[in-house]
């Protein structure tokens, strides 16, 4: 057995599904390319470091395992209400709206507007994508140039996601430059569709949470369109080191606010009161959640809650993310006085954040822009 990646090694020989993980005849690693380096890098010299402390991880047994993590059911809103023309049925809309955002930051939509089928053809196409092989995904650009797997900077093991994903700017889904035979045809079309409807749900939950702290019109989201905002489509594969692994790695959103498309299999967890709690999937509702943006501009009453996802031994899980995003010349000030955050623009906000995970791999976001 080799020292370090080894163990690693002859686990992922038995286990693993993850489809890039290859092998050649002899039946050890071929090579893995990473989005970042376009150079062929063995998956166990990459994550050599982070993976070696799972010798001790997988020996240590029960004792090792996460807390038990209690399923939580989100607020559940129906967006209907919003749209019939009902006064009162409007205000109680709003208010649960605002509710859920200021004591959550999580709340799941009905009647969202985007249909089933629509969002049925999104799932599929995202599977032919992410089932593609990996050299494909990793360097032909099948969505320009958004892919990446893993988390190339970890230098341990929580700071590692074991997930892939495709993270598109509106503004690159786009058919225009793409031929009607291209491969990736369908698949725009389609994703074309659903990020113009997330938009417009977006942009209306964002009209609706600025109303409620006495902000009506569109504001801030006007500089919120198709080149500012992000589509991401996520995969996470099975993985033999579930629970001690994440799937994606506890954060919090650096936009105002998202929208998420998640199938069936569930892992999503998101801190409540100090706890991390599970949500439960509902293949009807949508589910959103505040970023650190509106977070800022309401001065802290609607939350941007920190969450994860946990990998699945079992099953693989897709998600699709939309994040509502201002210009990087947006200035985020807070919408009222004394203001707890000094104002800045999202540029600035994302060269720290970026910096940040740099520096010590986690992002640490609004508290550096406190008033101290
Ligand atoms: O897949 C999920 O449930 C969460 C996705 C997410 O948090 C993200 O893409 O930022």
């Amino acid at each position: 057995m080799e020292k370090g990646g080894g163990v690693v090694h002859l686990v992922l020989q038995q286990t693993c599904h993850w489809n890039h993980f290859r092998y050649n005849e002899s039946r050890t690693f071929q090579y893995l390319k990473c989005s970042t380096e376009k150079k062929p890098v063995a998956f166990q010299d990459h994550y050599r470091a982070i993976f070696k402390d799972l010798n001790e991880l997988l020996q240590l047994g029960d004792d090792n395992k996460q807390d038990v993590v209690e399923e939580c059911e989100l607020p559940l809103i129906d967006l209907s209400k919003l749209k019939n023309g009902n006064k009162n049925d409007v205000a109680n809309c709003t208010a649960a709206i605002a509710k859920a955002s200021s004591e959550f930051g999580f709340f799941q939509v009905l009647n969202h507007g985007i249909s089933h089928e629509l969002l049925g053809e999104m799932k599929e196409e995202q599977k032919k994508l992410f089932e593609l092989p990996f050299e494909k995904k990793a360097t032909s650009k099948l969505l320009n140039d958004f892919y990446r797997w893993g988390t190339p900077s970890a230098t341990s093991l929580n700071q590692f996601s074991w997930s892939e994903a495709f993270h598109c700017p509106l503004s690159d889904i786009s058919l225009k430059n793409h031929s009607a035979t291209s491969s990736s045809h369908f698949l725009r079309e389609v994703m074309e569709k659903v990020a113009g409807a997330m938009l417009e749900l977006a942009r209306t939950l964002a009209r609706v949470l600025a109303e409620d702290l006495g902000y009506p019109g569109d504001g801030f989201t006007e500089n919120c369109n198709k080149s500012t905002c992000f589509l991401r489509l996520n995969r996470y594969p099975r993985c033999p080191f579930s629970p001690e692994v994440f799937g994606l790695q506890p954060h919090t959103d650096s936009d105002y606010l998202t929208i998420l498309y998640q199938d069936e299999v569930g892992g999503l967890q998101l801190m409540k009161d100090n706890k991390w709690v599970a949500v439960k999937p509902n293949s009807d509702a949508l589910i959103v959640n505040i970023g650190d943006l509106f977070q800022a501009w309401s001065n802290d009453i609607y939350k941007s809650v920190e969450h994860k996802v946990m990998a699945n031994g079992k099953m693989e899980r897709y998600s699709m993310a939309f994040f509502l995003c201002p210009s990087y010349d947006s200035t985020i000030g807070s919408c009222k006085q004394p203001s707890i955050y000094n104002s800045f623009t999202f540029g600035d906000f994302r060269k720290q954040v970026q910096q940040d995970v740099l520096k010590t791999g986690k992002k640490i976001g609004l508290p550096r822009f406190l008033i101290t």
